[in-house]
């Protein structure tokens, strides 16, 4: 299971990679797609270009899953309202450091629900909060795509 992640530059998303392979947390800016363990980190720009918007829809469908990638500190939304629908793929939101004094959860969800996110997940890459829920939610997502969607899969799609 492959998850990509998408969201506007210093949104957390390489920080919370490492967080969910056991890595050290080192500031470490995204140049190009790397694909990393079971992961797909992207550059923000990638995401703020629109001219580099292709390479993302491109690199999707490498993956299972997609996580939009807001930061709760920050007052600016990036994804257009419901750009979860380009991707044939499950899309769940996640809402990063939610440890920061500076973190508006209720503003950053509404920009994920927004988004066309109906699954947000809040969570800190420094204290590890949510990052459990995160993962042990994301086969239950994609069972649910599976059901959903049954009708245009083939049986051993997911396999
Ligand atoms: N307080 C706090 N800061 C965080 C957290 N996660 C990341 N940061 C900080 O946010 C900054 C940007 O993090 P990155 O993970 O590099 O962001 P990115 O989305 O990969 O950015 P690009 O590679 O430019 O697209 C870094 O200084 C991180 O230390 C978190 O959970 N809490
Ligand atoms: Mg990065």
């Amino acid at each position: 299971m492959r998850i990509m992640l998408i969201g506007p530059s210093a949104a957390g998303k390489t920080t919370l990679i490492q967080r969910l392979r056991d890595k050290e947390i080192k500031y470490d800016k995204t140049q190009a797609v790397e694909y990393v363990g079971n992961f797909i980190d992207t550059p923000g720009e990638y995401m703020q270009q629109r001219g580099y918007w292709g390479s993302l829809t491109i690199t999707s469908y490498d993956a299972d899953i997609i996580g939009l990638v807001q930061d709760s500190t920050s007052e600016d939304c990036w994804f257009s309202g419901g750009v979860s629908t380009k991707f044939a793929k499950p899309v769940i939101g996640i809402l990063t450091k939610i440890d920061s004094e500076d973190s508006n959860q209720k503003q950053g969800r509404s920009y994920l629900e927004l988004a066309g996110c109906r699954d947000i997940f809040p969570v800190s890459s420094y204290t590890g909060e949510g990052i459990d829920a995160l993962m042990d939610n994301i086969h239950r997502i994609l069972d649910r795509y599976k059901t959903d969607n049954a009708s245009i899969y083939a049986d051993d799609y997911f396999d």
